[in-house]
């Protein structure tokens, strides 16, 4: 059953909800459901998803233990080119914003090199990471499994075969955003607008607030924090294998003064090789195919050669 939406409010005052989607429930209504919120929002969180408290508490503990490293030992695990430690700066080209990471790619191998440089008990930090992906990597499959029922998908792994890849291109995020001062004129951007460009992201936070999501109407809904939730978001891959069915939802954080925020997210793309093309069940005379077809390298490539809120999609429309 989806628990009826938080009634929301905007600084333009209108309520607005974020679906909540409960994963217990029965697979058909199940699968409406997330059909439903894909093609609305692009969005949706989802509770009783099954991922156990140890393991989420274990992957908690080492992104708490990395960020209250001093910057001088955090900076060994820098810079962020793409993947290591960032701080204020995000890609190549000039994106700012005020928190810190660590961008790790997903695959447990790279996760156990790079660990050395992140953790004195590298083999603690690397399991925690890597049991928390495989966890959050099942969740997402499962997700795109019942997607792909409900578009009537011929092959029911379409989607989820391109994240289960063992060449999967799927990267892993910790943000930590510290408190900012306040300032009653404009708010402080922890991450800027954007949309994500993968397949799918699944992102777990802490109670704070900070992520807002960009309604069809164009206002910012503030999401609220619930670390027992996963927030889902359609990324720009997503969009285009549905020829625009859904849509890749755009989103911020923004700074909080009282509290720090920390996330910890999982971009689940399909092998640098893999061809971004739409099903064919959702191309028709009536809806002709949108874009161009292309891989996710190439996308992948625009994306970082571009501005973090650019529209990068768009550049591959027919
Ligand atoms: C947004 C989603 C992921 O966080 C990310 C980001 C990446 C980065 O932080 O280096 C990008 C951004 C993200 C999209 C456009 C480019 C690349 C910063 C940026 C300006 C890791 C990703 O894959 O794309």
């Amino acid at each position: 059953m989806v628990s009826s939406p938080v009634p929301l409010r905007t600084k333009k005052t209108r309520a607005v909800g974020v679906p909540v989607i409960d994963f217990s429930q029965e697979r058909s209504k199940l699968t409406e459901l997330i059909l439903q919120a894909c093609q609305d929002l692009g969005f949706f969180q989802v509770e009783n998803h099954g991922i156990s408290e140890e393991i989420i508490s274990r992957v908690d503990i080492e992104g708490r233990d990395f960020f209250a490293k001093t910057a001088c030992e955090k900076q060994r695990a820098g810079p962020p080119t793409p993947f290591g430690y960032g701080c204020k700066n995000i890609g190549f080209n000039g994106d700012k914003g005020e928190l810190e990471y660590l961008l790790l790619e997903a695959n447990p191998l790279s996760i156990s090199s790079r660990s050395n440089s992140i953790s004195s008990h590298p083999n603690t930090f690397s399991g925690a990471v890597n049991d928390y992906i495989d966890a959050v990597k099942k969740v997402s499959s499962e997700i795109l499994e019942m997607v792909a029922e409900g578009l009537w998908a011929q092959d029911k792994t379409i989607f989820s075969k391109l994240i289960q890849d063992g060449s999967s291109d799927s990267c892993f995020r910790i943000n930590h955003y510290p408190t900012v001062n306040a300032d009653d004129d404009k708010i402080q951007i922890g991450f800027g607008e954007h949309s994500d460009p993968q397949i799918l992201t699944v992102l777990r936070s802490n109670n704070v607030a900070g992520l807002q999501i960009l309604s069809g109407d164009g206002l910012w809904v503030p999401v609220p924090p619930h670390s027992d939730k996963l927030c889902v978001f359609v990324g720009d891959a997503f969009q285009a294998l549905t020829n625009g069915t859904f849509t890749s939802v755009r989103h911020r954080a923004v700074a909080n003064s009282m509290k720090p925020r920390m996330s910890t997210i999982y971009f689940a793309a399909p092998p640098l090789s893999a061809s971004i093309s739409p099903i064919p069940e959702v191309v028709s005379i009536e809806n002709p195919s949108l874009y161009r077809a292309f891989t996710w390298g190439e996308f992948k490539s625009t994306a970082y050669s571009l501005r973090l809120a650019d529209n990068r999609l768009q550049l591959f429309r027919k």
